[in-house]
Formats: structure tokens, sequence, C-alpha cells
């Protein structure tokens, strides 16, 4: 970090991780572009920079969504590397894929790059009458034991209203330790 301005300005990597239709690229679209597109499944990467606000300055939040194709999962290692926070999308009205969703949240935590981040996770689809709650995906995913380990919050949202995602990211933000928190 340099002096000066830097001071209050930080950038920090997010990843987006998630099952493959949970809302991940729809969630960054919305925020980049505010707007709904259509999207296709994500081969490659999509990446997005999100300004929040972190104590009194500003951060930029770049977020990677890495897409779930297994060809792809080779390279999520050295995605991991660097990260300081995740972000976790769950179809929320995808009951059931709760459990398979529970089970890629809770692998991909075992992760030794990823020990102790922060993990928002995004109940996404709200806009949908079936929805899983907070209240309900926190038990389905047993997320006191599973994130006993690490700060974490359940973030009800929807990629189609935009309703939350701000929230969302801005408690990924909060959550996240720099390593030059001490000059912020
Ligand atoms: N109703 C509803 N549909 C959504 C929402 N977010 C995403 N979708 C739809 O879910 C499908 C998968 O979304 P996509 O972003 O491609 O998922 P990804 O595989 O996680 O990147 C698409 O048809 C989206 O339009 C949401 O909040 N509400
Ligand atoms: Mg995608």
């Amino acid at each position: 970090m340099g002096q000066g301005g830097s001071r209050h300005r930080a950038e920090a990597r997010v990843l987006l991780l998630g099952l493959d239709s949970a809302g991940k690229s729809t969630i960054l679209y919305r925020l980049k572009y505010n707007e709904s597109v259509c999207t296709v499944p994500t081969v490659g990467f999509n990446v997005a920079v999100i300004e929040a606000k972190k104590r009194r300055g500003r951060i930029d939040l770049t977020v990677w969504d890495v897409g779930g194709q297994k060809t792809m999962r080779q390279y999520w290692k050295s995605f991991y590397q660097g990260t300081v926070g995740l972000a976790f999308v769950v179809d929320s009205a995808d009951r059931r894929r709760l459990d398979e969703a529970r089970q890629a949240l809770e692998h991909a935590l075992k992760s030794e790059f990823l020990r102790g981040l922060p993990v928002v996770i995004l109940a996404n689809k709200q806009d949908l009458e079936e929805s899983a709650s907070v209240t309900e995906i926190t038990e389905r995913f047993n997320l006191r034991k599973m994130c006993a380990e690490r700060d974490w919050f359940v973030q009800p949202c929807s990629a189609l209203t935009g309703a939350g995602l701000v929230d969302g990211f801005q408690r990924v933000a909060h959550l996240l330790k720099l390593p030059s928190q001490d000059a912020f």
C-alpha cells in the first residue's frame, strides 16, 4: 500500500461459487450493468469489479465467477490463492438440490486456501414463491457448525429484481480482513 489516497482505497479478490444455474452470472451482470440479461452456462469465467464501503474508505471487490464445468475445476485452485472472501450462491427455489449445494459448499470450504475466510451465502431467487427462507437454508446447511471457524452471513436476494445484492456484497466487504487492515 502506498501513501495518501490509497490508504482509503483497497482491492480485494472475492470468489463467487455455487452450483450451476444458482444465478452466479446473473448476479454479476446485474451488479455490473444493473440490468438482467440472458446468461448462458459459463465456460471460462466472468469477472466484475464492485465498489463497497469498508471502514472509513472504499474497497473494490474483484468478483470472480469461475464456472462449474468439470474442465474448469482444475483451475479453481489458482483462483483460490489470493482470495479474501467468498460469496456462495444458492438457488433457494430448487429444494431438490439444496443438499447438493450444501455438499459443494462444504467441499469448497475444505480447501486450505479458503481456510478462515468469511463466507456470505446469497440465498438467491427469493422472488419465487417456493423459495427457502434464510432460516431454512441456515438449518439445512447446518451453517453454525459448517462455518464455526469463520464469519458467515446469509443474505436473501434476487438477481431478477436486484433486491439484496448490494447488501450481500457490502456484507462481504464488511467481513473480509485485508492484509493491510491496520493502514485502513
Ligand atoms: N426467478 C429468478 N431466476 C433467476 C434468478 N437468478 C438467476 N435466475 C435464472 O436462473 C438461471 C441460471 O442463471 P445463471 O446466472 O446462468 O446461473 P449460473 O450457472 O450460476 O451462472 C437463468 O435462467 C436465470 O435467468 C433470480 O433471482 N430469480
Ligand atoms: Mg454462469
